[in-house]
């Protein structure tokens, strides 16, 4: 009886609703730890970091949720026969990946035209991402990939090369947290497209098992970013203390 106590309430989508509730619930406990955290924050640089660390998995948690009700997967048809498509999941990448570049570039006070062509072709990987999921044929999955994969390597060069050159010319604490920033966004960003092969491409993993490899590469890399850049060293002291927090306090 145990198996049908949380397929009644969730289970309408199919294989993976189990890690669609999981990921609404780790998304929804993150944005509300990450809004918190960021209350009394002050400095624009500081308060900017925080509202994308916030906003990230608060988008990732409403489309978690559409995908545990099942309104976020849709039966599409397609030349040749029926597709199924977590359009929830590319709803929330195509806000979240630029949200995320935008937060590591206020971070490092990257150039607004950097920044810019950065969210352009991360916009075009996820719409071409689309595009391969959608393919009834499967040479054109491959074709659709392959020109989603050129753009992200663009976004990885942005990530890697351009934006580390703006972080060494500011100070060390900057740098340092960008170190780990670079490894920890160069490493789970990669793995997506790679999950994505092994699953909706060659098919090597069921449905349920490629949910849950994403809702652990979607913690990694939404939780892990707002955990790392909200810790630095670099934004330390851009909080407002204690004393001053009570109203009617005297100045000194
Ligand atoms: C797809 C499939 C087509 C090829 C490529 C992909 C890349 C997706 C990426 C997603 C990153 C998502 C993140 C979400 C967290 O907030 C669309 C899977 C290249 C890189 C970081």
């Amino acid at each position: 009886m145990s198996e049908t106590t949380v397929p009644a309430v969730i289970g309408t989508t199919g294989p993976g609703s189990i890690w669609f509730a999981v990921g609404t619930v780790v998304m929804g406990v993150a944005a509300l730890y990450f809004a918190v955290r960021g209350r009394r924050v002050e400095t624009p640089r500081a308060r900017g970091v925080h509202v994308v660390a916030a906003l990230v998995p608060a988008v990732a948690c409403g489309a978690y949720l559409a995908m545990a009700l099942g309104v976020g997967v849709a039966e599409v048809a397609v030349r040749g026969g029926t597709l199924r498509l977590h359009w929830a999941r590319y709803a929330d990448w195509l806000f979240t990946t630029p949200l995320l570049l935008i937060g590591l570039g206020l971070f490092v006070g990257a150039e607004r035209e950097t920044l810019f062509g950065a969210v352009a072709a991360d916009v075009f990987m996820i719409v071409t991402g689309v595009a391969a999921t959608l393919s009834g044929v499967p040479a054109y999955r491959y074709v659709w990939w392959g020109i989603s994969t050129v753009a992200f390597l663009c976004v990885l060069y942005f990530v890697v090369v351009a934006l580390g050159q703006e972080a060494r010319d500011r100070d060390a604490a900057t740098w340092s947290t960008f170190a780990s920033l670079r490894v920890l966004i160069g490493a789970s960003w990669t793995a997506y497209p790679v999950w994505w092969l092994v699953g909706t491409g060659v098919g090597l993993v069921s449905p349920s098992v490629e949910a849950f490899g994403f809702t652990l590469l979607d913690t990694v890399a939404k939780v892990g970013f707002g955990l790392l850049v909200l810790h630095s060293p670099a934004l330390a002291g851009s909080e407002t203390p204690d004393e001053e927090a009570t109203p009617g306090t005297p100045a000194e």
